[in-house]
């Protein structure tokens, strides 16, 4: 089975297809949008006239001129595909150019101004908490009593934990071209995860069935969350002035607006308290979360649920009380990215720990230890752990990458150097597969035998770059026993696939590649029984297919699989099949906040060295050392690919990319100069993975497991590597559990602790 990513000669070529390198249809319309340049008002009036008249205008439009619902909350209806009367961020949509060209729009879009009476701009969570801004209704997960817990504690600490937001900085921006067919009909290309949401969206505020408008993704430029969601209200701008205007038109946001106009990752802030015994068994935990969640729901909620399921990571602790609120604050929404809350309530279980250890006086790795979870044992939420590998991925990292030793060269080097010190921290990782809503954990396949023995298959998933499309082609070819070189994956459309899923929770090959399965099975089955009466046997069952040649009770046979297929046209057997699949034994209650969300979690544990320069700041991610559990790969390289990249990008998380806002809610690190992402100068130079073995899953396609998220997650040991690394250089040094930890806060920590009084003394004293 090839094994390569399968985009990688056409991406490598630069002739992979997205939105915008298909030619332009003729007459193709270009869109540019007018945001809001406040972050919080009422609006007076909008002035479009001056506008209306610019060269190669064709018409604005704004929220009067939306035909149908003016509304794309996807699980609340509290997002305006336009705004009406308040803006409720900076660049909140308000009116749409179409002109001739892009140049036209733009050009245009400077001529519009808006009278906008300024109202209180909030943008920090707790502020927005103190005020009753909440999207949703809190929730609680619970389980013991942690009060009485504590009580019988001989350590309790508490402490305040922050996480800050990330840009998704996918390669391509957000876009759509839709294209005006016949009567009300349409065809929208979207770089979108989701391209039912989409369809969904335009026939709705377009005031259309459904089945109007067709839905076309060939693959993403990236999405990494950022268009689970929120690529639905550019395609449906387009869709709106395509409908309008009767001809195509295609917006692309350029990378300044797109920085600026859409959601991030969910800063969080968050109150924890921990309580252990003497000898480092935690007892009980409680946390607050407050969840910056940005003006609209969008995902928010869904986000939220599953900061509360990672609250005690990959921890067994016997009571827990955990807290969350979706915090209504004047940013762009903030929405799914990489690990969808995860991540954060990870980053507060995390800090607690190491907070709990420096008031011991133990090995954070100490604590981390001695309460992985093992089978049995319960989550806060109910569900518990099945085939749990948090201590045998533990224990495989810690002797097989020599620990011991390696924290020892560690501390020899910190003993001998004062201008620069080295931290080590361990980081394992416990990330739940399935969608939270359980309904979502659903896909279709659609696979097309042709005559010469190619065959095209059609499933609800997006390829992101993810490698989605390359699992498909391994999962297709080992299900029907041929060559992968037969099997092409087609774009993924609304008419072949409907109500699809998004592309997301990592769990899309799982749920696509499992339906691919069954319509190969179905397929086979027909197969057999046509063999059977051509074999002249009953016994179907024992007809079998390997490496495209059929045997009849172990004995090879004359047929071959392009011979199957010819006959099975002549002999009029359907050449299609159509499957359906959900995840079986999912479910969860939202009343008593119990259940088994998940069909099964990912477990790793991952080792991160780092070295500070105590005169700069700056710092270097030296080595990390992983055992990550797969299950059975059914694609190592791509498997290795979302292993390597979900680190990175949660290194950069961790460390370099810090979104700042102004007060006045405005982005001010609104490009690549002032919002810093990891280079390869930033990553670490020495990367292992291994792969845990022996590690099938009996609930994934082929004993495979989901791989897309959880890596990430593996970033934040960079954090505590620095803490630790800091702690060696600064050991009674104040220090705030406060990521990201950019050499600027390495430099302030340091120099407000320990440098200064080093300074003082230096010139001229003992
Ligand atoms: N990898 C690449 N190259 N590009 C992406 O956009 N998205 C990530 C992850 N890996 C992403 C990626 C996210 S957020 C998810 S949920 C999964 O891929 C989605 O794909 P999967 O379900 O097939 O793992
Ligand atoms: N999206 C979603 C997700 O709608 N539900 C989820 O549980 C989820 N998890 C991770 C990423 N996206
Ligand atoms: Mo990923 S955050 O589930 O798109």
């Amino acid at each position: 089975m090839t094994n390569k990513h399968i985009d990688a000669e056409l991406h490598t070529r630069g002739t992979s297809l997205y939105v915008d390198d298909v030619p332009p249809p003729a007459g193709m319309l270009h869109a540019a949008i007018y945001g809001s340049p406040v972050a919080h008002g009422r609006v007076k009036a909008l002035h479009l006239d001056k506008a209306r008249k610019a060269p190669g205008v064709v018409a604005i439009y704004t929220a009067e001129d939306v035909p149908g619902e003016n509304q794309i909350g996807p699980v609340l209806p509290d997002e305006p595909l336009l705004a009406t009367d308040v803006v409720e961020y900076h660049g909140h949509p308000m009116a749409m150019v179409v002109a001739e060209s892009d140049e036209d729009a733009r050009h245009a879009l400077t001529l519009i101004e808006a009278d906008i009476e300024a109202l209180e701009v909030i943008t920090c969570p707790r502020v927005a908490h103190e005020a009753g801004h909440i999207l949703g209704t809190p929730r609680t997960f619970a389980m013991g009593d942690t009060a009485a817990a504590f009580a019988d504690c001989d350590i309790v600490v508490e402490g305040r934990s922050d996480v800050g937001g990330q840009e998704h900085l996918y390669l391509e921006t957000q876009r759509a071209r839709a294209v005006p067919t016949e009567g009300d009909r349409l065809r929208v290309y979207s770089s979108t995860q989701s391209p039912y949401a989409v369809q969904k969206a335009c026939a709705r505020i377009l005031g259309l069935p459904t089945h109007r408008v067709e839905v076309d993704v060939i693959r993403l430029g990236g999405g990494f969350g950022g268009k689970e969601d929120q690529a639905t209200s550019w395609a449906c701008l387009a869709a709106l002035a395509a409908h309008k205007t009767g001809r195509p038109t295609q917006l692309v946001l350029h990378r300044l607006d797109d920085l600026r106009m859409t959601g991030k990752r969910h800063p969080y802030s968050a109150d924890y308290k921990i309580g252990l015994s003497k000898d480092g068994n935690i007892q009980a935990f409680e946390v607050k979360h407050f969840q910056n969640s940005g003006a609209k729901t969008d995902l928010s909620l869904a986000v939220l649920e599953r900061t509360l399921f990672h609250s005690t990571n990959s921890y067994f602790i016997p009571n827990v009380r955990a807290y969350a609120a979706s915090c209504r604050t004047n940013l762009p929404p903030n929405t799914a990215f990489r690990g969808f809350g995860g991540p954060q309530g990870m980053f507060v279980i995390e800090s607690a720990i190491a907070h709990a250890a420096e008031v011991m006086g133990i090995d954070r790795a100490e604590i981390q230890k001695k309460n992985l979870i093992q089978e049995g044992e319960s989550f806060p939420y109910g569900q518990q752990a099945e085939r749990a590998r948090a201590v045998r991925t533990w224990e495989e990292a810690e002797e097989g990458f020599e620990v011991a030793a390696w924290q020892k060269d560690i501390d020899a080097y910190n003993a001998k150097n004062t201008a620069t010190k080295k931290g080590l921290a361990a980081m394992p990782i416990c990330f739940g597969i399935s969608f939270t809503a359980t309904f979502l954990n659903q896909a279709s396949a659609l696979m097309h035998v042709y005559t010469d023995g190619s065959v095209s298959l059609s499933t609800g998933g997006v390829e992101m770059g993810q490698g989605l499309s390359s699992k498909l082609v391994g999962i297709a070819a080992r299900a029907l026993h041929i060559s992968p070189h037969r099997i092409k994956v087609e774009t993924t459309n609304t008419t072949r696939i409907a109500n699809m899923s998004p592309s997301a929770a990592s769990a899309t090959t799982d749920l696509n590649g499992s339906a691919t399965i069954l319509a190969a099975d179905e397929l086979l089955g027909r197969f057999r029984e046509l063999l059977a009466r051509e074999l002249g046997v009953q016994d179907a069952e024992n007809i079998t297919f390997e490496d495209e040649r059929v045997y009849y009770r172990g004995e090879l046979t004359e047929w071959t699989w392009e011979k199957v297929v010819s006959q099975a046209y002549l002999s009029r057997v359907a050449l299609s099949a159509h499957a359906f699949f959900a995840t079986p034994n999912v479910w969860f209650d939202k009343q008593r906040e119990t259940g088994r969300p998940f069909a099964y979690h990912v477990f790793g544990t991952a080792w991160t060295e780092v070295t500070i320069d105590l005169l700069r700041g700056t710092y270097t991610v030296d080595r990390v050392r992983l055992v990550h559990d797969l299950g059975r790969t059914i694609n190592a390289n791509v498997d290795l690919g979302q292993i390597e990249g979900g680190l990175a990008q949660g290194i950069g998380w961790m460390t370099l990319e810090e979104l700042a806002f102004a007060e006045d809610g405005r982005l001010s690190s609104f490009a690549l100069s002032t919002y810093k992402v990891p280079d390869g100068d930033a990553l670490p130079e020495d990367i292992e993975v291994r792969m845990l073995e022996d590690a099938d899953n009996p609930v994934g396609p082929f004993g495979s497991k989901a791989v897309g998220e959880p890596p990430l997650m593996y970033g934040i040991g960079t954090f505590f590597a620095l803490r630790a690394a800091l702690r060696a250089a600064a050991p009674d040094a104040e220090l705030a559990f406060n990521a990201p930890m950019t050499p600027e806060k390495v430099m302030l920590q340091l120099h407000h602790q320990r440098l200064r009084t080093l300074w003082e003394k230096a010139p001229g004293e003992a």
